[in-house]
């Protein structure tokens, strides 16, 4: 079965870690967000390709979720010797991934092609593909102004009240090479339990391809990133309080119900079930927590059945 995942970082990612554990990691095409994507120290930082990319090597930081396991910071530490403002905190290992893509990319290279290159050179049979070649960063409106996105998220952790979003240039963004063409030719879909709205709300944003979700025959299932009202990880139930939306999986529901068919929720939210049906998605209730390998595969085997 050809599959197409839309993913965010760290909860994508653990899920996609359970799929290719099950399933053949070489039918799987993952379309991942850059809208985090920014400059840093002059390095090109894409940080849900890399926690995709890290996750599918098994060489993933378990404990943050993002950077290499086990890396040490002495680049950082220096950096800081120096009087350089260091946020944003870059693992030694990590920094070799950042200087091999800005190095590739001033060669005009595309960032599709570094990605592939890095995929094969860790070992990986899945197709990653980052959902375009362009840099369309996510800028965040918040009460105290427009923010870059990693500005908000990492130096100022989500303290702003966010208004809205916007994903720069990106109407005159083309989707990377095969992204469109997976979506349509996928027998389906899978929506990672990303946050809606920094993450899987870039890649929707990509010119065609809401178009693409909405007329492909692929079945397209979406994994609730909101259990009980809260977020798995991240700022997304905040930023849907803070945008008045309702903070449950019918919220997100609700977000992707022009494509929807089937909406795997956590056994905690069965009561959210009818109102979703009502929205005419299917629902499936699981445990969505993965905080082991096997609680990975626990999750990924029922999605799988429900999308063959
Ligand atoms: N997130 C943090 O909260 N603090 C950091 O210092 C940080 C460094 C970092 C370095 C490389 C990388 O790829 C990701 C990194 N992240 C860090 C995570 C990242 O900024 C966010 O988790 C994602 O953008 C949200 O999906």
């Amino acid at each position: 079965m050809r599959l197409t995942a839309l993913a965010g970082g760290v909860g994508a990612a653990k899920l996609l870690s359970g799929i290719v554990r099950v399933s053949p990691p070489e039918k799987l095409t993952v379309i991942v967000n850059t809208g985090d994507d920014f400059q840093c120290m002059g390095l090109h930082i894409s940080p849900d390709l890399d926690t995709v990319t890290y996750t599918l090597a098994g060489i993933e930081n378990p404990a943050t979720g993002w950077g290499i396991r086990d890396d040490s910071f002495h680049c950082l530490e220096r950096l800081r010797e120096l009087g350089a403002d260091t946020w944003f905190q870059l693992g030694d290992r990590d920094l070799a991934t950042h200087i091999f893509r800005t190095h590739r990319l001033q060669a005009g290279e595309r960032l599709s092609e570094i990605v592939s290159a890095a995929a094969r050179a860790n070992g990986i049979q899945t197709r990653i593909l980052p959902m375009t070649d362009s840099f369309v960063p996510t800028l965040v409106h918040t009460d105290e102004g427009t923010l870059e996105f990693q500005d908000y998220f990492v130096r100022r952790k989500c303290a702003p009240v966010v208004r809205g979003f916007d994903f720069k240039d990106i109407q005159a963004a083309m989707p990377a090479s095969g992204v469109l063409e997976s979506i349509r030719q996928a027998k389906a879909v899978i929506v990672c339990p990303s946050n809606p709205f920094i993450s899987i709300g870039p890649i929707l944003n990509v010119p065609g391809v809401r178009e693409a979700l909405q007329t492909t025959r692929a079945r397209i299932l979406a994994v609730s990133p909101i259990v009980a009202g809260e977020a798995l990880k991240g700022p997304a139930a905040n930023m849907m309080r803070q945008l008045g939306l309702e903070v449950s999986a019918f919220g997100v529901a609700s977000l992707y119900r022009d494509f929807l068919d089937v909406f795997v929720i956590d056994s905690a939210d069965g009561d959210l079930r009818a109102p979703i049906e009502a929205l005419g998605i299917q629902v499936h209730t699981v445990n969505t927590i993965m905080d082991s390998t096997a609680s990975r595969i626990a999750l990924a085997e029922p999605v799988l059945d429900l999308l063959s």
